[in-house]
């Protein structure tokens, strides 16, 4: 069965000032720990992410030998192939026992908001079928209201991108079509689509509200918010002191 959801496990991270780098390596380190043979594993996306792939692939050749691994993104995919971890389409497994994950924001009822690397759409179908969805963040992810100061993303079909940006704004939203940082073009997702960063100026009130009204948008294929997804969250934490996540 399912991992019952539980509290934020606080890892201390090694004594080291060039912070936010080691606290995603220590929680990469603990969340590869709970890695057994015979797993299906999911393979998030992002900085964090990543590290945990690189901490998998040492014990590829090994340990965890019999693992299968599915990743979210092409990102994590050809970083797998790098790390010397093989991975398989996610058609060819029928399940998936644990997942890690980055994210953008967590709150206190491991609520997120993810997408900042425009891969949300691949990660909630992962994580969220994942027996166990472990979300690895540093201190600096933790917030009291999601939405404060990062935006909702949204992954929306090109072909929609006017009705889905009135229908946004009509949420209280305020939506801006996201580009890419060398070119004036709009990100394109590994799916094709565009994605669209919905401020709201008082943060998200009701996650499990707004993920639902975004998601019945026509046009829109998925948004960041993550509401009842993951049982675990990882934070790294400077001091090891106990964070109210
Ligand atoms: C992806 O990478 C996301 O959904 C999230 O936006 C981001 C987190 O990246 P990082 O670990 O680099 O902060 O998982």
């Amino acid at each position: 069965g399912h991992v019952s959801r539980c509290r934020a496990v606080v890892v201390t991270a090694i004594k080291d000032p060039a912070e936010q780098d080691s606290l995603k390596r220590a929680v990469a380190r603990k969340a590869v720990e709970l890695v057994q043979p015979g797993m299906v594993v999911g393979l998030g996306t992002g900085s964090t992410s990543s590290m945990a792939i690189e901490e998998l692939g040492k014990l590829a050749q090994n340990k965890l030998k019999d693992v299968q691994f599915v990743a979210t993104s092409y990102q994590s995919r050809v970083l797998s192939r790098q790390f010397g971890v093989k991975t398989m389409d996610l058609n060819d497994v029928n399940h998936i026992d644990i997942a890690f994950d980055g994210a953008d924001e967590v709150d206190s009822n491991m609520n997120l908001i993810k997408g900042g690397g425009a891969a949300h759409t691949m990660e909630k179908v992962v994580d969220s079928i994942a027996k166990h969805c472990v979300i690895l963040v540093d201190e600096t992810k933790v917030v009291k209201t999601l939405g404060l100061t990062f935006p909702v993303p949204v992954e929306v079909l090109p072909f929609a991108l006017a009705p889905v940006l009135r229908a946004l704004a009509a949420l209280g939203g305020q939506p801006e079509i996201r580009t890419a940082l060398r070119k004036d073009g709009p990100v394109m997702s590994d799916l094709g689509n565009m994605i669209v960063d919905v401020r709201f100026p008082d943060g998200v009130k009701n996650p499990a509200e707004l993920e639902r009204k975004i998601n019945m948008i026509p046009g829109v294929v998925e948004n960041g918010l993550f509401v009842n997804v993951a049982h675990t969250v990882l934070v790294g934490t400077k001091d090891g002191e106990e964070t109210s996540v």
